[in-house]
């Protein structure tokens, strides 16, 4: 085996999707704290208040708050990151639980509004930092590296309903603000952070033939976080030089369906869109020469100051990160065959399986993305996500049988260390939802993903009790061989 002796071998959550906690010790909104429950098949729901004092809600994808409406919470809705699976009173009990496991590695997030609740007070909000710097505390005293994340989708929902989406520069000096405290705070703590989860999404998911106006818009969301991503790198390497600060992308393998030229142009479009624009700007410093032919496409004019392009350049990330979950399949022919529901995530593959949402299972994938973006940034990197969602049933004993997790993680595992073989400077693996929690894309608990289940249910019931899933101690014995004993 191929895994060096200080691998980080662990596992990763978000905030909004574990703490619950929604609007306890003084946290402000995020926009999960407006979203419903959804299903593969039925759109998780935002809900507002429009102009005329109505009740209202939109899918969450593709959303945008309309003129003169306002963010809303109402009793008769269902929302599940409102409880999470209460992490922020467990985490004790969770983190002796990744222990057990032998983790090295810990990835989870800080909400951004349990520091500054709507994003503009000029003081952080004490009961916030004190609760991340206990869950760190608790973390190094139990020898597991925090990997923080300081967005995972949860701008303040203050700041989104008065600056729009990210469409505003002002974002930046908010955001500026807000790692200024927690690098400073966290000194001494935490070493590894990264700036924006997956930042690609913007642009990655929004449909190919959305309006001119739409790509205008996810491509100044984007411009802005770069800006705001490089100004945190130069802000926290000026704090503590040892902090090394990564990107996180999307990792989506593409592969064109047919051979027809076509096709493979539109494979190269859809990597170039979704997967390098971002990747090319935080790790090279520069917009890539493709980015011209990109907005053009779509009458796409920047607001990018000279200023912004040398903060790009002195900002560029210390690692790569990304998640991985599937490959996409694409055509430019005419198929009905799509996979993912209501998120379609390309056409089926008559060469791959599909996890009951749809998402392909291609471990080959990973390596092949690895390769790829290895060559291309020669960057240290990490998997920072990876995982099954699917079902589990808890049999009479309490005990669950997941060994169709443990396959999907055997065979990914197997392919990182044909890429560490090849030389690669792959450093760690963080595990999806090591600890089972509300999916982002449907809001459901039934999709897990956890070598720890939780007893939370899609309608609100469940004790919130944590146990061992057949995946957990096999996971523990990868650790403990550190990658060997698979
Ligand atoms: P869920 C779509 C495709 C790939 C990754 O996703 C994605 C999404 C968004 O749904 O998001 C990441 O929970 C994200 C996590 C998320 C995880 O993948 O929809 O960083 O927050 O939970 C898995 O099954």
């Amino acid at each position: 085996m191929t895994f060096s002796k200080d691998f980080y071998w662990g596992g990763a959550v978000a905030a909004n999707q574990c703490e619950g906690a929604w609007n306890v010790d003084g946290r402000g909104m995020a926009r999960t704290d407006v979203t419903t429950g959804g299903t593969v098949n039925t759109p998780r729901m935002v809900t507002f208040i429009d102009k005329d004092g109505q009740k209202q809600k939109l899918p969450k994808h593709g959303f945008k708050l309309p003129e003169g409406a306002h963010f809303a919470v109402f009793d008769d809705e269902l929302y599940p990151n409102h409880d999470g699976i209460d992490f922020y009173h467990h985490y004790k009990e969770d983190i002796a639980l990744l222990k057990e496991m032998g983790f090295k590695m810990f990835r989870l997030s800080i909400s951004w509004s349990r520091i500054y609740p709507t994003g503009e007070e000029t003081e952080p909000n004490q009961a916030g930092l004190d609760f991340y710097r206990n869950v760190f505390t608790e973390l190094r005293n139990a020898g597991i590296e925090p990997l923080v994340s300081i967005w995972h989708f949860d701008t303040p929902l203050a700041l989104e309903e008065k600056y729009g989406d990210w469409q505003d520069r002002k974002y930046i000096e908010l955001y500026e603000k807000y790692v200024t405290t927690i690098f400073k705070e966290y000194k001494g703590l935490v070493k590894y952070w990264l700036t924006f989860n997956e930042i690609n999404n913007t642009i990655n998911f929004l449909p190919d033939d959305a309006s001119d106006e739409a790509f205008q818009e996810a491509y100044q969301h984007l411009h802005y976080q770069f800006v705001a991503s490089a100004r945190a790198v130069q802000i926290g390497h000026a704090i503590d030089p040892n902090y090394q600060i990564g990107c996180m992308i999307c990792g989506i393998t593409y592969y064109p369906l047919t051979s027809d030229p076509e096709d493979i142009l539109f494979n190269r479009y859809k990597w170039e869109k979704g997967i390098f624009y971002c990747g090319d700007v935080q790790c090279k410093g520069k917009y890539p020469t493709y980015a011209k032919r990109l907005w053009k496409e779509h009458n796409v004019e920047l607001d990018i100051t000279e200023q912004d392009l040398v903060e790009l350049k002195n900002g560029t990330v210390d690692l790569y990160t990304f998640s991985y979950y599937m490959s996409q399949s694409i055509t430019t022919h005419k198929n009905e065959d799509t996979v993912g529901g209501n998120m379609s995530f390309g056409v089926r593959n008559p060469y791959l399986t599909y996890s009951d949402w749809g998402w392909a299972l291609d471990p080959q994938g990973l390596r092949y993305y690895l390769e790829v973006v290895y060559d291309r940034y020669e960057l240290p990197l990490m998997v920072v996500e990876n995982g099954l969602g699917a079902f589990d049933t808890v049999e009479e004993d309490g005990s669950i049988h997941d060994d169709y997790r443990i396959d999907y993680y055997r065979a990914h595992i197997k392919e990182m260390d044909k890429a560490i073989e090849e030389g690669i400077d792959l450093i760690g693996y963080t595990t999806w939802g090591c600890i089972d929690l509300v999916s982002a894309g449907t809001g459901e608990m039934r999709k897990r993903y956890g070598f720890i289940y939780v007893d939370k249910h899609d309608d609100g019931t469940g004790t919130m009790k944590r146990s061992k899933k057949d995946s957990f101690y096999w996971y523990k014995k990868v650790i403990e061989s550190n990658g060997e004993n698979l």
